[in-house]
């Protein structure tokens, strides 16, 4: 007998939002309800998309202009959507992705100025209706967001170095995506202790995509 097609969760939201953390706590408890995860990233998650992440994340900020940054992004999801992720659900497992089209429509599209009306259709463009089942908007202050980078030790990527006003424009961005796309987003308030957020994200998953 085949098995169901898994589910597709992503997870959004400003630097130092929490993403990678709560992914990795809502992967293991996934796993304890016995399925079968995937853990992946955007951009990168496969060998040509994390070359495509090198050359995004790195060099100086202005290194490219917000429409060569959404191609690059989009380009490397495409390659990502049919190698890793879309085979994954096909064979039943829950796919959990740090990062998908929600940037490229917060990051370049708000922030960048392209428009997110304009970036929903490059995304419609590269994988059709191709959607997440559920995504995580966390949403935190941009000072609290920086405050968290920067105590982290490791290095800090070409969208760190951007100022405050750009990143509450991806704040807002996302705001406005949770309030537009009510059923397929749940707004979260990742200024909440780790294990409040963590919670927060198990109920909703279960509530929407019925774990048991
Ligand atoms: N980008 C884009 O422009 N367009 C696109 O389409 C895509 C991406 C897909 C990728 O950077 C950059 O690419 C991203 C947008 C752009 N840049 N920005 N800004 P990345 O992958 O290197 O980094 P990131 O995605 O921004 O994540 P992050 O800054 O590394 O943060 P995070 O994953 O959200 O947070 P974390 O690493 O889990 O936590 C950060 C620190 O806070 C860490 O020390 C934690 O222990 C701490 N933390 C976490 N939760 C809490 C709570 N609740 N309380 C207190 N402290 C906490």
């Amino acid at each position: 007998m085949n098995k169901a097609r898994g589910r597709f969760i992503t997870v959004e939201g400003g630097e130092g939002a929490g993403k990678t953390t709560q992914i990795q706590l809502l992967a293991e408890w996934l796993e304890g309800k016995g399925l079968e995860v995937v853990r992946t990233r955007e951009p990168g998650g496969t060998r040509g998309a994390e070359i495509i992440r090198e050359l995004l994340l790195t060099g100086d900020a202005d290194r490219w202009p917000p429409m060569a940054e959404a191609l690059l992004m989009t380009a490397a999801r495409t390659d990502h959507v049919s190698r890793v992720i879309e085979p994954a659900l096909r064979a039943g497992k829950w796919v959990v992705c740090d990062r998908f089209s929600d940037s490229t429509r917060a990051y370049q599209g708000g922030a960048g100025n392209l428009g997110r009306d304009a970036m929903t259709d490059l995304q419609k463009i590269a994988l059709g209706d191709f959607q997440p089942d559920l995504t995580f908007i966390l949403d935190l202050d941009v000072a609290a967001g920086a405050a968290r980078v920067d105590a982290r030790a490791d290095g800090k990527t070409r969208f760190d170095a951007r100022d405050a006003s750009f990143h509450q424009a991806v704040r807002e961005a996302f705001l406005a995506i949770a309030r537009e796309e009510p059923d397929r987003c749940a707004l979260i308030d990742a200024g909440q202790p780790l294990d409040a957020v963590q919670q927060t994200i198990r109920r909703t998953a279960d509530s929407r995509l019925t774990i048991g």
